[in-house]
């Protein structure tokens, strides 16, 4: 910007000898340059206050209260869409995807209310083969959670037979909140069942700690070979199999609250789950086989019951927590592979349901923000391309995108245009010395206070 100012100052004695034309161009050329970054600015800032920003993925496209986004993993590069009404729609991975359609419908099924509702989705491994995929929702009388199987029609992929639900485990609900939702297959080929506490506030009942329930819990089931008693089995390592103390044998690990999402780092097997706080701390767990996560003993490092002095021993604390200053429920997301932003590659991205912040956590501890968004975001998904994908309650999804020199604008456009005009107009009156001085100082405070604002977003 130094060099500017030079420039500015140089070209002084040359305006007098220039022909109107000429002086328009140039004072045309000048303005451009000192009103494009103020505009880039304030587009900038608008949008964000990280590094990156939200971009909508598929402009073209709207959904109803999506809270979940996933592939069938099955080369087809489909996405699909979990409404949280009871619908799931599909459409192929592309920016310019003009229409989704519906997948399934069970709204007739599905208990839609507050936090209740079809929660999450999951295709099998073998997808391409079996077409198996499953659900979990929450349904009414008693209010209850369900895992259930489902199938996609067999000569129409874009189609899941709603005939064919076949019930895997129900889960008798308290109350009507902290219900969980997410499942996903780890790589040991198991299912992963996230639970929340059952609800109301603070667990009433204990269930986070009580082993002799599946609330509070994350669970692992295998759902390839049904055992005598159950739809599923338990997985011979399971922490609890065998045990005699009336423990619920479906538990990985336990102590957690409400356990909204989680995911599988391909790359490490590591299981990252977000577990939403009460009122002061939200909470990220690397979630080991057995372990207890101290739900509603501690919320978070912080003492929950009793409020000081709590029995720590045997307890994990967070691999990483954050105070009600920065959000309110942690919206738990995905360690990222993908190819646009390999930036990114390895490291833990997140959000949060009430601030709209996106963080990156490294496997060191150490976390930044990425987007000051005003989203509110649902879920975080990844597509078959390894790109995460961002739920929000406007019904948009969206990507996390490098900060661009934005396209102008049409109002851009129009500034300058009217720019152009008026410089014209002042180049057919002969600039007194006086206005040339006046315009050098405001030129160059502009330029100045951009690059020091610029620099600031950056
Ligand atoms: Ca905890």
């Amino acid at each position: 910007m130094i060099s500017m100012q030079r420039k500015l100052r140089k070209s002084e004695g040359v305006l007098n000898m220039m022909p109107n034309i000429l002086l328009a161009k140039l004072l045309t050329a000048a303005l451009i340059a000192l009103i494009i970054p103020p505009c880039f600015i304030l587009i900038a800032s608008a949008q964000t206050q990280g590094t990156l920003e939200v971009q909508s993925a598929f402009p073209q496209l709207t959904f109803s209260q999506p809270v979940g986004l996933c592939s069938a993993g099955d080369g087809s590069n489909r996405l699909f869409v979990v409404e949280q009404k009871g619908t799931i729609r599909v459409f192929p991975n592309s920016a310019n995807a003009n229409a989704s359609t519906v997948f399934l419908d069970i709204t007739d099924h599905v208990l839609f209310s507050g936090e209740q509702g079809l929660l999450g989705l999951a295709f099998h491994p073998n997808f391409t083969s079996n077409g198996y995929f499953y659900l979990d929702y929450v349904t009414s009388n008693p209010t209850r959670t369900v895992i259930s199987r489902f199938k996609a029609v067999t000569d129409n992929p874009n189609l899941g037979d709603k005939a064919s639900e076949f019930i895997m485990l129900e889960i008798a609900q308290p109350f009507a909140n902290h219900k969980g939702g997410q499942i996903a297959f780890g790589p040991d080929g198991n299912l992963y069942i996230g639970m929340g506490d059952g609800g109301s506030e603070g667990d009433p009942l204990s269930n986070g700690q009580n082993r002799s329930t599946l609330l509070g819990k994350i669970l692992r089931i295998n759902v390839d070979s049904p055992s005598s008693e159950l739809n599923y089995s338990i997985p011979m390592d399971n922490p609890f199999v065998g045990n005699t103390l009336g423990y619920k044998e479906e538990i990985y690990a336990y102590g957690f609250r409400n356990p909204w999402r989680f995911s599988f780092d391909p790359a490490t097997g590591k299981l990252w789950v977000g577990d939403v706080g009460q009122d002061r701390m939200e909470e990220i767990d690397i979630v080991e086989k057995g372990k207890n996560y101290g739900w509603n003993i501690m919320e978070g490092t912080l003492c929950y019951n009793p409020i000081s002095g709590c029995n720590q021993s045997d307890l994990e604390l967070p691999f990483y927590e954050y105070d009600h200053s920065l959000g309110d429920a942690i919206i738990g997301g995905f360690v990222y592979h993908g190819s646009l932003l390999p930036e990114l590659t390895g490291y833990y991205v997140y959000g949060d349901y009430g601030s709209g912040r996106i963080w990156v956590l490294a496997a060191n501890g150490t976390n930044a923000l990425l987007v000051q968004s005003s989203l509110t975001i649902s879920s975080f998904g990844i597509g078959e391309n390894e790109e995460l994908y961002v739920c929000a309650f406007d019904g948009k999804i969206y990507t996390l995108t490098n900060m661009g020199i934005p396209e102008f604008s049409k109002e851009i456009s129009i500034a300058l245009i009217a720019i152009t005009l008026v410089s014209v107009l002042l180049s057919q009156r002969k600039l007194s010395g006086k206005s040339r001085r006046r315009f050098q100082y405001q030129s160059a405070h502009t330029v100045t206070k951009s690059k020091d604002s610029w620099a600031t977003v950056l």
